[in-house]
């Protein structure tokens, strides 16, 4: 920030920047920065130079991967702007980051077919409360018109949305918009303020209509403008401000502001309406009051940087932080305010401010932080169940430990992210949002935590049972010296429910097995089931130990371990071994316009589909019910999110097991026998 600027001395207020992947938020945030003096040049999205255009993997992968922090002023007032991730699979750091600001800037597409993907961050934003604005972005490019845009975003949002300027069209091009709170018309100037210019003619009309339509939005929360509009008076200018800041700090309605972040169109409007209208920092922190504790600053971002350590990103709503004082109950090691990839030391942040704080060890996102201690939030979001997973190996040998360290850092930065071995197979699995994110976190294990790994498609656990009984004797007899090993078992197998698990009986009649060996029958048995014939768990049946003999000397717990195996090995294949496969119940949900598209794609992967229904809170979804299997779920949401514009999504939890035969059913045995052999 430049050290001449005069500032009015109010708290500094937070905008996050938020809305669909490559709608301009990173464009927006350097124009916001540019516009108002915060850097003396714009940096270009071509080589990724933007201030927003941080860390690293953000530029690798051509995408904001996380929120990034920038401070500037504007006519005196101070704002830290959060650029956040569009891609859907970095939403938690922007949910996050949302959690903090004063106001939102949603920014999005002049297309009517891609308002769609606003309807996430709209939903977000209207289920917590937070007031917000959107900004169509690319308005120059626009193919429709923008009472068409209007409608369009309208039907995915909750709130009234309220046109605050048209646009004046000449030709293709927009070159200007008019106000419809000031009724005045402005030029596009390539780098610079508007200019001011007569009403267009063709505009006058539009304008009319278009202001009429703004004035009855609010005055529908407004009482006295109702009236006035009834008497047909013309409200003052102060009155129409003050209603719509009253009614957006209230989250009523929605203004609808555009332009061109590229050139810098609109965005000094955009700056001023943010400046009007975003609420303080203690009114915001007020209404959170409702579901947060009293402290002194909020965590919403852990981060371990090279340099720092682990940095906590913190808003002040309270009192003040100074370097050294203690806080959550921990001495704080470093305070640092934050401008794209610059961490700078500060001896204090005020109220409003956001700030990283270095060597709070155990504060997790969301926590309040008083002197004493970090108090965790009664509402914070959570992150959506995990829809993609990874299986993870080190390349070099030793490096097991600083991985599970490295994933341990990574996943209480990021908690949209887990790990931890599958219970079945005992592969290490990263499951997260989708393969940009996980593969994101493979890159800085790489480059933040110096560990090398092997990213794969997990195995499925597939398991497998019999489908008819037998019966067979096992017998283990071996004579080496003196003392001998004997034992001796007749086994009756047969299939089980599907779920019904596994049963062990005995029915040995006059002692032909003396009972202390019971358990080691039992104990070979199970034993014997951990890879069947087909080279998988067998599960869903009975083993009946119901003939044997013994040595009364020779036989040993041991021997009839030895023998029940035997016989189990050579019954299994007898009994007709058949794979099953684990089946999901999986819910997708998806905007209504691609219903069938979605079922289609779930036929297309075996699944048996249950129905559709609307989606309980959300206007204009549908929620496809089916039964999927595992197998097929791996690449589901890749699927999903390309048929859907990024919004579609899925829940699942594990169903039942399925017999699986034919061509995948021996394709799934060879490529296990080539894994484990
Ligand atoms: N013509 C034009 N291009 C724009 C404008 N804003 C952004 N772009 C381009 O659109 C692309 C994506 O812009 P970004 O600013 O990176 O988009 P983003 O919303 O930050 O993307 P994510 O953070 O990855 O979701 C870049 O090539 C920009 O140059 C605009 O106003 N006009
Ligand atoms: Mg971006």
């Amino acid at each position: 920030m430049p050290d001449n600027v005069e500032t009015t001395g109010r708290a500094t207020r937070v905008a996050a920047i938020v809305g669909p992947y490559t709608s301009g938020k990173t464009a927006l945030m350097e124009s916001l920065l540019f516009v108002s003096g915060g850097i003396t040049r714009k940096g270009s999205a071509a080589d990724r130079s933007r201030l927003g255009d941080t860390p690293i993997e953000a530029k690798s992968r051509e995408m904001s991967v996380e929120a990034v922090a920038a401070t500037t002023t504007f006519l005196g007032d101070t704002w830290t702007l959060l650029d956040c991730p569009g891609w859907v699979e970095f939403l938690q750091d922007a949910r996050h980051a949302l959690m903090m600001a004063d106001i939102a800037v949603v920014v999005c597409d002049p297309d009517p077919a891609r308002a769609v993907m606003v309807s996430p961050y709209l939903k977000f934003l209207d289920d917590h409360d937070i007031p917000h604005l959107i900004f169509i972005n690319r308005m120059e490019h626009a193919k429709a018109g923008h009472a068409e845009i209007l409608e369009a975003l309208q039907a995915v949002s909750e709130r009234p949305l309220v046109m605050q300027q048209i646009p004046i069209v000449e030709g293709e091009a927009v070159t200007g918009y008019v106000d419809l709170i000031h009724e005045r018309a402005y030029h596009y100037e390539e780098g610079k303020a508007s200019s001011l210019i007569k009403m267009p003619a063709a505009v006058a009309d539009l304008e009319q209509g278009a202001r009429q339509g703004l004035l009855e939005s609010l005055a529908d929360f407004d009482d006295a403008l109702m009236e006035k509009l009834l008497d047909d008076a013309v409200p003052a200018k102060g009155e129409v401000f003050n209603s719509l800041s009253r009614d957006i700090a209230a989250n009523l309605v929605v203004p609808v502001l555009f332009g061109e972040a590229e050139r810098d169109h609109g965005v000094n409007r955009l700056w001023k309406a943010l400046r009007h209208d975003a609420p303080t920092p203690q009114a915001t922190w007020e209404r959170r009051q409702a579901v947060t504790p009293k402290g002194i600053a909020q965590v919403f971002k852990t981060q371990h940087a090279q340099h720092t350590g682990r940095l906590s990103w913190v808003r002040v709503w309270e009192k003040g932080l100074t370097d050294g004082m203690t806080l959550g109950g921990q001495k704080i090691g470093g305070l640092y305010a934050l401008q794209g990839a610059e961490v700078n030391k500060i001896p204090r942040a005020e109220i409003g401010a956001i700030a990283a704080v270095s060597k709070l060890e155990t504060v997790r996102p969301g926590d309040v932080l008083t002197e004493a201690e970090a108090l965790a939030p009664e509402l914070w979001p959570r992150p959506p169940q995990a829809l993609f997973a990874l299986k993870l190996s080190t390349v070099k040998s030793g490096d097991d430990v600083k991985l599970s360290t490295a994933l341990a850092r990574l996943t209480t930065d990021d908690i949209s992210l887990t790990f931890g071995p599958n219970s079945d197979t005992g592969e290490l699995l990263l499951w997260g949002m989708g393969e940009i994110h996980l593969m994101t976190a493979v890159d800085r294990l790489r480059s933040l935590h110096n560990v090398e790994v092997k990213a794969e498609r997990p195995t499925v656990p597939f398991k497998e049972t019999i489908r008819k009984g037998c019966s067979e004797r096992g017998r283990h007899k071996r004579q080496t010296g003196g003392h001998g090993q004997f034992g001796d078992v007749v086994l009756e197998i047969r299939p089980q429910g599907r779920g019904e698990g596994f049963a062990f009986i005995e029915k040995i009649v006059g002692g032909v097995v003396p009972r202390n060996y019971f358990g080691a029958v039992e104990t070979g048995v199970r034993e014997s089931l951990a890879r069947g014939p087909l080279g998988f768990p067998v599960v869903d049946l009975a083993v009946t130990l119901v003939d044997g003999s013994y040595h009364a000397v020779d036989s040993s717990e041991m021997a009839f371990k030895t023998a029940a195996g035997i016989g189990m090995r050579a019954a299994l294949p007898k009994c007709d071994p058949i794979l099953l496969e684990p089946i999901w119940a999986v819910s997708v949900a998806v905007p209504s316009e691609w219903t069938s598209k979605a079922q289609r794609a779930l036929s297309q992967r075996r699944a048996q589909i249950l129905g559709y229904d609307k989606r309980p809170g959300w206007t204009g979804w549908d929620v496809v019910k089916a039964q999927v299997p595992q197998m097929e779920v791996h690449d589901l949401i890749l699927e999903l999110r390309s048929l859907t514009m990024g919004v579609g999504t899925f829940e699942w939890v594990f169903d039942h097991l399925a017999e699986l035969t034919g061509r995948a059913a021996d394709k799934a045995v060879a490529d296990n026998k080539a894994l484990t052999e």
